[in-house]
């Protein structure tokens, strides 16, 4: 297919899916219109495609002062988006950080946040054992935490993580996560279906995994007839407000996220630099051989391909796939020595946390993240991490968090062939290499529980 094409092609659908959504979500995707467009201006150029917008085009009006000329006001619909883009691009500056200013007009800046206050990001991948770490921030009362929260802009910016570079949604991950932190709850609205209406939603992704969204005050009373997607697990609530969890954030102490979403760190800059918010960034790494075994079982359709070729004696493996296991490892790595070399505007601010280590000592790594992100860990979250780690083996679901710690991590190793974890080593040898993970020469090695593949390191080290 002409890529050329299929971006505007993409945007119009995503506009008519928008149709009945705010201002805000328009003016979102013109943020993401604008991006590709700057990335390929040549080939927005070829397109004479007509972008129709049934919305008031007062809305255009509202960032910054667009010019009028922009507007057909007789029919309502824009020009074409040639002219669009000469528009855009004398706008360019001021919609580069609209996702910004969209949470900026809300609630961060009516309400003066408590200070001082921390900011805790648990960035992984998965299948990493991210669930379960961020269980540990999840179980502290005075802690606002959020699973997942860019579940949702994920399924949103379909258009973007297709066709477009990861660059881009990476950037507006990052300014949502940006509003998020700072207790702009509101933003989420723009990526739920179906929208909140009234800033109410029974479809907040995993809300059952956000102590935070299922107590009080925000656990409103139970409504009969409203279906609730995700539900809270212990008790019945109503629809999530939205505006009162942006309200239970600011009364926290601390705020702290988990996300999946977001890999590249040096994106998170501008939340380091904020004066506003005093970021802790954790990264969670885990075994890349571990990683890929886990994903096989979890998301099997997903990895047909890798599943198919593990039970072949002679196949050669899909190109495709190997670079995408490529790109995961090589841009975790380069996140992690990006943390670790230390550069000024991180210093004090980056962790790495091996999920090896986790599940060896989970009390002992959990007090060194709390201390590392200035909290003062609770003896209920101590006491969750007890109870949760020496679990006997056999209750543990696929994305169960309670599980024998000990045992588990190491359970791949008996399940996979020798030929995936040598293949895994060969693709991921430098990020195996900086975070300690050693190759296992052959068959025996792999399966010998007392030989261990992860090497001991109280450090890590850039070369
Ligand atoms: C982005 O938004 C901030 C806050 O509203 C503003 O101070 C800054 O000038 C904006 N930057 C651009 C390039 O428009
Ligand atoms: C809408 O406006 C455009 C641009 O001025 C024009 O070319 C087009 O014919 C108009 N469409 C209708 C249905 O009036
Ligand atoms: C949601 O919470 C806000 C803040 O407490 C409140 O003002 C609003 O009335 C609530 N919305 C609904 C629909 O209950
Ligand atoms: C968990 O595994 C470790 C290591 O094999 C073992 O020593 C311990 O007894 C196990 N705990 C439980 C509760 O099964």
């Amino acid at each position: 297919m002409d890529r050329g094409l299929a971006w505007p092609k993409n945007i119009r659908n995503l506009l008519r899916s928008l149709r009945m959504r705010s201002k805000y979500a328009i003016i979102l995707v013109f943020a993401i219109a604008l991006f590709i467009i700057e990335k390929e201006n040549n080939i927005i150029s070829k397109v004479s495609d007509r972008l129709t917008l049934k919305q008031s085009p007062q809305i255009l009006l509202e960032v910054n002062g667009t010019p009028s000329n922009l507007l057909d006001m007789e029919n309502g619909s824009l020009l074409s988006l040639r002219e669009l883009d000469s528009a855009f691009s004398q706008y360019r500056s001021h919609l580069k950080n609209v996702t910004w200013q969209l949470g900026d007009s809300q609630t961060a800046t009516k309400v003066q946040l408590k200070g001082p206050r921390r900011h805790v990001l648990l960035m992984a991948t998965t299948r990493t054992g991210s669930s379960f770490v961020g269980e540990f921030f999840n179980q502290q009362r005075n802690i606002f935490y959020l699973f997942e929260p860019l579940w949702h802009v994920e399924k949103m910016v379909p258009i973007i993580t297709g066709s477009a570079s990861t660059v881009s949604s990476t950037i507006v991950y990052r300014d949502v996560l940006h509003q998020l932190f700072l207790c702009d709850l509101h933003i989420m609205e723009n990526f739920i279906t179906p929208r909140p209406e009234d800033h109410l939603t029974p479809f907040m992704f995993r809300r059952g995994s956000s102590q935070s969204l299922c107590e009080d005050p925000v656990c409103t009373p139970f409504v009969k007839k409203v279906f609730e997607k995700y539900r809270c697990r212990n008790r019945q609530c109503g629809p999530l407000n939205i505006t009162l969890a942006g309200e239970a954030c600011l009364q926290k102490e601390y705020v702290a996220f988990k996300t999946v979403r977001l890999r590249q760190l040096e994106f998170l800059r501008p939340l380091i630099e904020d004066p506003r918010l005093d970021m802790r960034i954790i990264q969670l790494v885990r075994d890349p051989r571990a990683v890929l075994a886990s994903r096989m079982i979890a998301f099997s359709s997903k990895y047909k391909i890798w599943n198919k070729w593990a039970l072949q004696d002679a196949a050669s493996m899909d190109k495709d796939e190997v670079l995408k296991l490529k790109g995961n490892c090589e841009s975790i790595r380069l996140s992690a020595e990006l943390g670790l070399r230390q550069p000024a505007w991180l210093r004090g601010r980056y962790m790495l946390v091996r999920y090896e280590d986790i599940a060896r000592s989970p009390l002992q790594k959990a007090r060194e993240m709390y201390s590392f992100a200035g909290i003062t860990i609770t003896p209920q979250v101590e006491e969750w991490i007890i109870k949760n780690t020496q679990a006997p083996q056999d209750n543990s679901g696929i994305f169960s968090t309670q599980k024998n710690s000990s045992v588990q991590f190491e359970k791949w190793r008996f399940s996979v062939p020798f030929k995936l974890a040598q293949f895994v080593q060969n693709v991921c040898e430098p990020a195996m290499k900086l975070f300690g993970y050693k190759p296992a020469t052959d068959p025996e090695t792999l399966t010998n529980r007392f030989i261990s593949l992860v090497e001991e390191r109280e450090s890590f080290q850039v070369t």
